[in-house]
């Protein structure tokens, strides 16, 4: 997909869930059909939304509804700038993230673009959480490193869930 500054971006995506993300020189949004198709996204698999609703739980936001899974594709060389997500209609809800495959620097901020970051390696089965006071923090995932994955070859892959409508 291509970003509002009409740049193609290096990752490429997908959703899954009755909403998906997109990204188009017209901005962002939530829609609930596929704009490359016309076609609805493909239900969330129930075995992921337990796991997003487990790892919630878990990190202090029980009761978690997800009702986007973005899916991202991230070749070697290509990442995702320092950004809010603030897409969604309330930010009540926190944003679960899945890492498979190669390894990557995810750099986690603060409210303010310019405060310091915190880079943390999201590997293969990881798991992360923001809500609450972090929602809005600013985050990114820098230039992914050359390598193989026995699981996913040169690729990693990010499932994020989101409560969006
Ligand atoms: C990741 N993705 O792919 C993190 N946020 O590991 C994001 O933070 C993200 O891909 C908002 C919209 C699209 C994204
Ligand atoms: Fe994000």
């Amino acid at each position: 997909m291509k970003t509002p500054g009409g740049h193609q971006m290096t990752a490429a995506l997908t959703n899954c869930g009755a909403l998906g993300w997109v990204s188009s020189e017209a901005g962002y949004a939530y829609t609930a059909t596929d704009p490359l198709t016309g076609v609805g996204w493909p239900a969330m698999p129930a075995r992921w939304l337990e796991l997003a609703q487990a790892a919630a739980a878990e990190a202090g936001y029980p009761g978690f509804e997800p009702d986007v899974c973005l899916i991202n594709r991230y070749p070697v060389g290509s990442k995702l700038g320092l950004h809010q997500d603030k897409d969604e209609r309330s930010h009540d809800h926190p944003v679960v993230s899945i890492s498979l495959g190669l390894p990557a620097t995810f750099v986690f901020g603060g409210l303010k673009r310019t405060d310091p970051l915190t880079a943390f390696t999201l590997s293969h089965g990881d798991m992360a959480v923001w809500g609450g006071a972090s929602r809005l923090y600013h985050h990114g995932v820098r230039t992914l490193a050359k390598g193989v994955h026995p699981a996913t070859g040169d690729v990693r892959y990010a499932l994020t869930f989101r409560k969006a409508g």
